[in-house]
């Protein structure tokens, strides 16, 4: 990488690098228009304390001042949370967010496409972006989709999140080549509920499993990455019946306040968290830091089996 260009390792995640240790990249986007202040900051702090307890070292990025950052300090994390104007940054917007030295929080796809430049295979997050209910109408599409398409990240999710359209959500990304793993179950799970009344395409039991079909995607010279559904935990979440008609009020407030574009799924979490008393909150907290655990799992037998299959070669060769 040229001295000048424009991506910045923390201390913690440059020492990873050089030891050759597993690494998880952490998005921003859930921390600044995810979850309201105090708890996005705590939550954050508290994201990266699993990782380092499940063995491998975190790296949440953002965009600073016009760098990539690879890994925060406490400090800057903080400053994030509290950030009233930190951009949200998908695809279409890095670029310009950094040419005009700005701040942003990223969201999947951009946290995707800075992971794959830092060389970071795994990355764990809450929800992914995907088909908005009247899609038919509103062309309301994540760029998230597109991204798994073409970068190559293994992406932890719980699933994607029921206000959106999850049937067209499962079809754009069986159109695209995208890989929908569902963990423990055969159903793809609903971020706050475990079940989505949908089959998921795929379904993996373990982290050792869904490592080896990262590796094997890379020597396919497949672009693209994985999505992997791991079910909120059982006693954080909240039942489909609960949940659903509350997220038909909730897009019924969005309909009737014209919210459109960016602004949508902000919107639509912190309605939730209102109407719930912050149950959505807790469950969107529990579930993120299971996805961490597993993250951080996938990420440490990544480095395991390709340390593995290298010895294998070299024996091999001999
Ligand atoms: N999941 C959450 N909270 C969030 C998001 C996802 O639990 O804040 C963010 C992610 O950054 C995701 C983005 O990439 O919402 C999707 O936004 P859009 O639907 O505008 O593409
Ligand atoms: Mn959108």
């Amino acid at each position: 990488m040229p001295a000048d260009f424009p991506l910045i390792f923390s201390d913690e995640v440059q020492r990873a690098r050089a030891d050759a240790r597993p690494l998880v990249a952490l998005e921003s986007t859930i921390i600044t228009h995810g979850m309201p202040f105090p708890q996005n900051v705590e939550t954050a702090r508290r994201v990266e304390q699993r990782v380092r307890a499940a063995g491998a070292v975190p790296a949440t990025i953002a965009v600073m001042a016009g760098r990539i950052r690879i890994g925060l300090s406490d400090a800057e994390l903080e400053a994030l949370g509290r950030a009233r104007e930190a951009m949200k940054l998908s695809r279409a917007d890095l670029a310009v967010c950094l040419a005009n030295g700005r701040t942003g929080a990223t969201t999947v796809a951009a946290t995707m496409i800075a992971a794959a430049l830092a060389g970071i295979d795994v990355f764990a997050t809450g929800g992914i972006g995907g088909v908005h209910r009247g899609a038919e109408s509103s062309f309301d599409i994540s760029a998230d989709l597109h991204e798994l398409a073409q970068t190559r990240v293994t992406v932890v999710s719980a699933g994607a999140k029921a206000i959106l359209d999850l049937p067209k959500t499962l079809e754009v990304l069986e159109t695209l080549g995208v890989p929908v793993i569902a963990v423990g179950q055969q159903e793809f799970p609903a971020f706050w509920s475990r079940s989505s009344g949908l089959a998921a395409p795929l379904r993996m039991d373990g982290a050792g499993e869904i490592a080896a079909a990262h590796l094997m995607r890379v020597r396919l010279g497949l672009p693209g990455g994985q999505l992997v559904a791991n079910p909120i935990p059982r006693e954080a979440e909240i039942p489909r019946e609960v949940i659903v008609p509350v997220i038909e009020q909730a897009l019924a407030d969005a309909a009737r306040q014209g919210i459109a574009a960016k602004a949508v799924t902000p919107f639509l979490l912190q309605r939730l968290f209102e109407l719930t008393q912050g149950r959505s909150l807790a469950a969107n907290i529990a579930l993120v830091f299971d996805n961490a655990r597993l993250a951080a799992q996938i990420a440490a037998e990544i480095v395991q089996q390709r340390q593995a299959g290298s010895q294998h070669l070299a024996h091999r060769r001999a």
